[in-house]
């Protein structure tokens, strides 16, 4: 029998224990153990009941993903749970940790359920690009009804035991030892002659509301196809016995399998792990992390202190002016209240945390005996330099200096202190309570134990944590303003912004780039356009019909008119008219004969420009990993999910036609159209991008 299951009579009733660390992942070995522990309960003379216990710290976290995409070995699950399901013995799954995807649908091919108060159960495949496909979308509508299925399985939510226990999910929450408890309840099932009890012999769920339903999920996932098609499996378990339901499930399920959306979204889920695996890091200790300060207590400044404070640290705020710091204060005090209203912080620890853990001062003393200090200024190279000259003055030695500019040299503001080895970029996203992307930027003297204090802050914050080098704008606003040059130069050659937006959210894109650029405000790109004016090159097109917007006051989002007008009170904006008057006007200037874009060549123009600057950043060493640049569009740009990042796009589309695009882009403007070496060289080799993440792992 496989070592990954063991077994073990306890009187009648055999215990089968799971044991594959860390979460118990169904791998073949698993499931051909739990099949053979099956066979032996049932040959065992006098064993009346078997109980199914998971080792460590979940009962099963779901199938083994590291399995995806490869072909499938047998046992299959969906056979293995019918096989539990129609055992002749009694079956009870006691659950603790997580019970998720295949992990649930083994408890619900048992027959009787008990949990642990504090465990989770869930069936969050469609997060992987899928559905479930051992009989999640079938046995769950029998117990819950269609609706409660439907949200559950769309939403691919994590639900605690209580509310699982409601909904008809488990029989039973009892604290204790799961083996104990689950023991017990056998015994007690076996006492009182309770029967098997197969959920697939249960009547089907009454019928919904389905095409409406369908439509509603299909919208709600922005693209997404695997929520939708999990309508269609729950509709199978209310129209057909469940055999054949089964095997709808089953179809869907390996159709979405060869899906570029599977491949996309799974990339996502072990990017997001490994990113912040740094083999640089291991074993390297990070310095103490107990009291922070932060300077300056603006939006940003003031999101970040509240990170800090949720998550347990103690914060000295420093503002300049008593009219300052009161607001740096309200800022803070809104921000929590956020987190007191939805139930993240109880309203003593809220008290606690604004009046005892935060300090608002406006004397640099106050920060003599933090542990790390993050600069949250304006942007102007001669204020952060002022500004760390006072901090080398007061901070104690060892203190991380960090500054959370976007865009600025950290090595020149490293070189203004005495100490450049204990400074960092710690580039926070608006809000920065809020957003989960953090780039840790490691200047050229930036100390390794420094580097490794970042990524231990941003865990500590639960944030997605990328180190970054030094360069205009790291990698994230480095390469948005390729790709913003990119909709930028189609607005001038004849797409309409409104267009481009479209186009980019029916991609998946949360937001277009024109109704980005309102929400950031016209003022941004408008003074990054005069900032960097007096080194661009001459070839280099930059559109100035929206400087004329910005010359009226008019901002975006913030001032009412910007690419969209914006009504008080109302949801998103509508288009400009202006904009396109403004548009036509320089065209005329420049003597441009607009012509039409289909909403395939934008987002391919688009994605072209930003796999070509990433390529670039990464042949710089600027990211060091293809997964980095996924990681920051993904978590702090509003990158669709489910294509993984644009560097796994990419690798989908095949690096090859994505560089035959660019070069005859180039045919048009060869200046911006510049092939990054590293595409060049990873076509001219046949490899892709995630061949350099596996090989970085090594
Ligand atoms: C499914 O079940 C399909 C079925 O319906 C039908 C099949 C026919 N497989 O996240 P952590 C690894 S689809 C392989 O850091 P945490 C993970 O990569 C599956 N490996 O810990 C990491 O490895 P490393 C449905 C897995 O405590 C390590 O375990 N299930 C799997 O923050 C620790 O993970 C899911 O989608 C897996 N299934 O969170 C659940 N799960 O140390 C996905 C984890 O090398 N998993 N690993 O980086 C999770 O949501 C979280 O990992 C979990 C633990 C909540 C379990």
């Amino acid at each position: 029998m496989s070592d990954k299951v063991a077994y073990e009579r306890k009187g009648d009733v055999a215990v089968v224990r799971i044991q594959n660390p860390p979460v118990n992942a169904l791998s073949q070995a698993v499931r051909q153990g739990l099949w053979d522990a099956m066979d032996r309960a049932e040959a065992d003379e006098g064993v009346r009941a078997v109980v199914i216990v998971g080792e460590g710290r979940a009962f099963i976290a779901g199938a083994d993903i590291t399995e995806f995409g490869k072909p499938p070995m047998e046992p299959h699950l969906p056979v293995l749970c019918n096989r539990i399901e129609a055992s002749p013995l009694l079956v009870v799954a006691s659950m603790h940790g997580v019970s998720l995807g295949g992990g649930l649908e083994v408890a619900l091919s048992a027959h009787y359920r008990i949990a642990q108060p504090s465990s989770r159960v869930g069936l969050p495949e469609v997060h992987l690009g899928l559905i479930p496909g051992a009989g999640g979308t079938q046995r769950v509508p029998r117990l819950t009804g269609a609706d409660k299925a439907i949200e559950m399985i769309t939403s691919g939510r994590h639900l605690k035991a209580p509310e699982a226990a409601e909904m008809g999910l488990i029989d039973r929450v009892e604290e204790g030892d799961p083996e104990a408890v689950g023991l017990a309840y056998a015994q007690e099932l076996l006492e009182s002659g309770a029967e098997r009890r197969p959920v697939s012999e249960l009547p089907p769920a009454d019928p919904i509301d389905w095409d409406a339903t369908y439509e509603a999920v299909l919208k709600k996932g922005r693209g997404q196809i695997s929520p939708a098609m999990a309508v269609r499996a729950v509709q199978a378990a209310t129209e057909l016995p469940f055999d054949k339901g089964l095997e709808r499930e089953r179809d869907i399920f390996l159709d979405l399998m060869k899906t570029d959306q599977r491949q996309g979204m799974i990339h996502a889920f072990f990017s997001e792990r490994a990113v912040s695996n740094l083999p640089e890091l291991k074993g390297v200790e990070p310095r103490a992390l107990q009291s922070i300060g932060v300077i300056g207590g603006g939006t940003m400044g003031a999101g970040i202190a509240t990170a800090c404070l949720l998550a347990g640290m103690e914060v000295v705020l420093i503002e300049m002016s008593d009219g300052a710091a009161a607001a740096a204060k309200e800022r803070i005090a809104g921000n929590l209240a956020g987190a007191l209203k939805r139930g993240k912080i109880s309203q003593e620890k809220h008290d606690a945390l604004l009046n005892v853990a935060l300090e608002v001062s406006q004397n640099y003393d106050s920060l003599k005996d933090v542990d790390l200090v993050i600069e949250a200024v304006f942007e102007d190279m001669a204020v952060k330099k002022e500004v760390f000259g006072k901090l080398d003055a007061v901070c104690k030695e060892g203190c991380v200096l960090a500054s959370n500019t976007s865009y600025l040299d950290v090595d020149e503001i490293a070189a203004s202190t005495k100490r450049p080895e204990d400074v960092i970029g710690l580039h926070f996203f608006s809000p920065a309570h809020v957003m989960k992307l953090l780039e840790v930027v490691v200047a050229d003297k930036t100390a390794i134990d420094v580097t490794a204090t970042g990524f231990a802050l941003g865990k500590a914050l639960g944030k997605i944590c990328v180190r970054a080098g030094v360069c205009d704008g790291f990698i994230g606003n480095r390469i948005l303003a390729v790709y913003r040059d990119a909709a930028g130069h189609m607005v001038l050659d004849g797409a309409s912004p409104f267009q481009i937006d479209k186009a980019l959210v029916s991609f998946g894109f949360a937001m277009g780039p024109f109704a980005v650029s309102d929400l950031a405000g016209l003022d941004i790109g408008w003074a990054t356009r005069k900032r960097k004016a007096p080194h661009r090159h001459p070839d280099e097109r930059i559109p100035t019909y929206i400087d004329r917007l910005c010359e009226q006051g008019h901002f975006g989002q913030k001032t009412g008119e910007g690419y969209y007008i914006y009504e008080k009170g109302k949801r998103g904006g509508t288009p400009n008219p202006k904009i396109m008057e403004l548009v036509k006007a320089e065209q005329e200037e420049l003597g441009i004969t607009p012509r039409d874009f289909s909403d395939e060549e934008i987002v391919r123009r688009y994605m072209c420009a930003m796999v070509n600057e990433a390529a670039k950043v990464l042949g710089e060493g600027i990211a060091k990993r293809p997964l980095d640049v996924d990681m920051v569009l993904l978590f702090g740009y509003g990158f669709p999910r489910y294509w993984g990042g644009p560097m796994k796009w990419a690798d989908i589309q095949g690096l090859e036609k994505v560089l035959a695009d660019i070069e005859s882009y180039a045919t048009e403007d060869a200046w911006f159209w510049q092939p990054a070496p590293l595409l060049k060289e990873l076509v001219a080799e046949g490899r892709t991008f995630d061949d350099l993440n596996k090989e970085y792992a090594k």
